[in-house]
């Protein structure tokens, strides 16, 4: 039975907590995904989030898929990325305080990857179960486009034709200001396990 990485990111730019680590974290205790997958918290740097990843890709062939989550704290929904674009441009520097011009990531290497899997189904599905959801078309151009990017760069060069997905994640309504744009904890669990489960479904 092939394994799904999932990885989260710790809290960045002063902020105390990071939705993806919580909602990761508690996959981890689902005794439904028990031995079925293996979960990672990443730094909120280019270098460090990207060298973790291609490790353990690299060291572990039970991992057939990659489920990553970060938080994208303007969204209402539940963001499902098609791109993966090899391409750095934000106003905010990294937390180890990179702060590149805006160029490629990896120099040379393929512009963008395109998902293939069934995300607009997916979306259909979420929304169906109560859960507002969409397919979006850029993952931004800080670390989290750029994790998603390495990740797609390395298993697009694998025999194993392993799949990944990068999923942005608004805020938690209960950890919000108010009238700030967030989703409910309890809709997003349910999100995160929906994702969890398609994603052992494709996991070759
Ligand atoms: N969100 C940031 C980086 C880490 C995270 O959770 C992003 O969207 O790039």
């Amino acid at each position: 039975m092939k394994k799904v990485l999932i990885t989260g990111f710790l809290p960045f730019a002063g902020q105390s907590v990071n939705p993806s680590q919580i909602l990761v974290e508690r996959l981890a205790t689902l005794p439904a995904f028990a031995g079925k997958i293996r979960t990672e918290i990443l730094p909120v740097s280019y270098q460090r989030a990207s060298d973790r990843v291609r490790q353990l890709l690299e060291m572990d062939e039970a991992i057939g898929a990659v489920l990553m989550f970060g938080l994208a704290q303007k969204r209402t929904k539940i963001s499902l990325e098609r791109t993966a674009m090899n391409w750095i441009e934000s106003g905010i520097a990294d937390e180890d305080g990179e702060k590149p011009e805006p160029g490629a990531f990896s120099p040379g290497r393929q512009l963008a990857y395109f998902n293939s899997l069934p995300l607009l189904e997916w979306v259909k599905e979420l929304t169906v179960m109560g859960i507002p959801a969409e397919v979006s078309l850029s993952a931004g151009g800080y670390v989290c486009n750029a994790t998603s990017y390495a990740v797609a760069d390395l298993l697009s060069s694998d025999d194993l034709q392993r799949p990944s997905l990068f999923v942005h994640l608004p805020l938690f309504t209960d950890l919000a200001a108010a009238g700030a744009p967030s989703l409910s904890r309890a809709l997003q669990e349910k999100a995160a396990e929906f994702l969890v489960t398609r994603m052992l479904g494709s996991a070759s």
